[in-house]
């Protein structure tokens, strides 16, 4: 069973993780001993693996033939991949995916092994020592697809209203692996078929094509309504291979400084999530994403910032079916100017932003692309770098705002490259300015000296941190009642300060944090979660539920 929505009818799929792999560890007291293991997973969750950091390989078999694509939704955090010994792909961070061609294959078994690397190197620069914890393994599905020579990569649909009624625009990313040639295209959405022939080049081919609706119900969290589209490709009318994806109508768009979703401003109430659980590390099945979407429902919170990484397409799925906004961001948390200006810095961080606004364009959920969390942004090389990026993202999808939320109190130099200006804050717990008198004198600053005035303003981070279980009748620093006054405060503060957009909590759960980081954290854990990390309430859980739902 494939897990996620975007899938096909015609080209044959099969999962090749959700079973037993092969698990090799390649350096340590272990390496070379192998062991079958669960997939998809991560290592530090089998027993005595806990802290290893190194390279895993992991190999299985599969029955294929003739031309292959082997999609792989994330390996944490670099992987190598052989085909039957040989290297046929590399890919570089845990939280996008990557594919593979295989053509005219010997029908039989053949091998796959993919060695996973979850090391701090000097290569590495956005997977480094931080504030959440790089994990190592197949953290996401494996799935193997039987195509021909022509086959659709990609299918990205743009709805836009127009006179009072949605259009769809869509590109139809098509490989040619053969000659030349013309291919029929079928497009399905609601009750409307496109019919068209294109030629195709030998290569990737983008076929664009805009359908117009009559009527067509509009995506909102109220009212999450999703539609099918579907892409067929045909050859003397026979089917070669199809795409289906799910997307929504909805609109999001900047009017002074308030965001507007189909038209209408909408406030956020949000809360930060990692991807990151005791029991399955950063590869969390379905059920366990559902589960934490149940609480973040319960909360009253209508948003989830995907801090600070892309997440796992099943959550975004679900995301959409449950009318919950989505601000995804790209990978990267806290980098200096030191880190950001690491030779990798610039190619690994272009490629996860494009692969995460190609690979979850569709996505009505997400409203907003967020980049480089706190990175250095009070420097003239971060600008340049954040310009670029924004660049990037702007033109891969004109549909959708930017933001980048800074920490950089008073000395951001960025905001007049970002659609919306975002500040983490952390009155009363990093420093004792009360939370309303330093809200209203960073936003005074933004307006009065910034190309931030005028802006929509979003606070992406309050918080505090509280160790569950830990009580105490005076309220000292880490205790469950500590973290439930103050993030009452903040949250007050923000939620009655009238010109801001929103607010995200800092963070949905406790986290582990990497070993290497320079941070002292109690636990080795991030412990600002609402619920710990066995998603057990907190104090803080019912005064968040309570002013959220005012
Ligand atoms: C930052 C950062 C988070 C987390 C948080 C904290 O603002 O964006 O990743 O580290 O602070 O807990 O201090």
């Amino acid at each position: 069973m494939i897990r996620t929505f975007q899938t096909h009818i015609i080209r044959r799929q099969e999962e090749l993780t959700g079973k037993l792999w092969n698990f090799t560890p390649l350096q340590g007291e272990r390496a070379g001993k192998t062991m079958a293991v669960h997939t998809p997973s991560c290592w530090e969750t089998y027993p005595g693996f806990g802290l290893y950091r190194g390279e895993g390989r992991y190999s299985t078999s599969l029955e294929a033939s003739g031309n292959i694509r082997l999609e792989f939704k994330g390996v944490s955090h670099t992987a190598s991949v052989f085909f039957d010994g040989e290297k046929i792909a590399g890919h570089y961070n845990a939280y996008t995916s990557f594919s593979a061609v295989i053509q005219g294959l010997e029908k039989g078994i053949h091998t796959l092994e993919v060695v996973a690397d979850n090391r701090f190197s000097p290569e590495s620069a956005l997977h480094v020592p931080n504030d959440y914890m790089s994990y190592g393994g197949i953290s996401r599905p494996v799935i193997l697809e039987q195509i021909g020579d022509v086959f659709i990569e990609r299918l990205n649909v743009t709805p836009f209203k127009k006179d009072g009624k949605w259009t769809l625009s869509a590109a139809l990313s098509v490989e040619n692996l053969g000659a030349e040639t013309d291919i029929d295209v079928r497009l399905c959405c609601a009750d409307k078929i496109l019919d068209f022939t294109s030629p195709l080049k030998k290569g990737r081919n983008i076929l664009e094509a805009v359908m117009d609706f009559d009527s067509v119900s509009e995506w909102s969290p109220e009212n999450p309504v999703l539609y099918k589209i579907s892409a067929q490709l045909l050859r003397n009318g026979i089917p070669a291979d199809d795409f289906i994806d799910r997307f929504g109508f909805r609109t999001i768009s900047i009017e002074g400084n308030r965001i507007l979703l189909n038209g209408k401003p909408v406030y956020i109430k949000g809360v930060c999530r990692h991807e990151d659980h005791p029991q399955y590390g950063c590869a969390l099945p379905f059920s366990a994403m559902a589960y934490d979407l149940s609480i973040i429902r319960d909360l009253g919170a209508n948003s989830v910032r995907t801090a600070h990484y892309p997440n796992d397409e099943v959550f975004l799925d679900l995301c959409d079916e449950l009318g919950i906004l989505v601000w995804e961001e790209n990978h990267a948390r806290g980098l200096s100017l030191e880190q950001m200006q690491n030779p990798n810095f610039k190619i690994q961080a272009e490629q996860v932003t494009r692969e995460m606004v190609e690979q979850h364009y569709n996505h009505p959920s997400i409203y907003i692309w967020g980049i480089l969390n706190e990175c250095a942004s009070d420097t003239e090389f971060g600008r340049e770098c954040y310009a670029r990026q924004f660049e990037i993202i702007r033109t891969m999808d004109p549909s959708r705002p930017c933001s980048s939320a800074s920490c950089k109190f008073k000395t951001d130099i960025c905001f007049g490259l970002p659609d919306v200006v975002s500040y983490n804050i952390y009155p009363k717990w990093y420093h004792d300015t009360p939370a309303d008198e330093y809200l209203k004198d960073l936003y005074d600053w933004v307006q009065n000296s910034t190309e931030g005035k005028g802006k929509p303003f979003l606070v992406t981070e309050i918080g505090a941190g509280g160790l569950y279980g830990y009580r105490t009748p005076y309220a000292t620093k880490w205790s469950e009642e500590f973290q439930a006054e103050t993030l009452k405060a903040q949250l007050e503060a923000v939620l009655s300060f009238s010109e801001c957009s929103g607010v995200y909590i800092w963070q949905f759960c406790d986290v582990r944090i990497s070993e290497e980081w320079w941070g002292i954290r109690p636990r080795t854990m991030n412990n600002k979660g609402i619920v710990d990390e066995y998603r057990r309430q907190k104090l803080c859980y019912d005064t968040v539920k309570r002013l959220f739902s005012r």
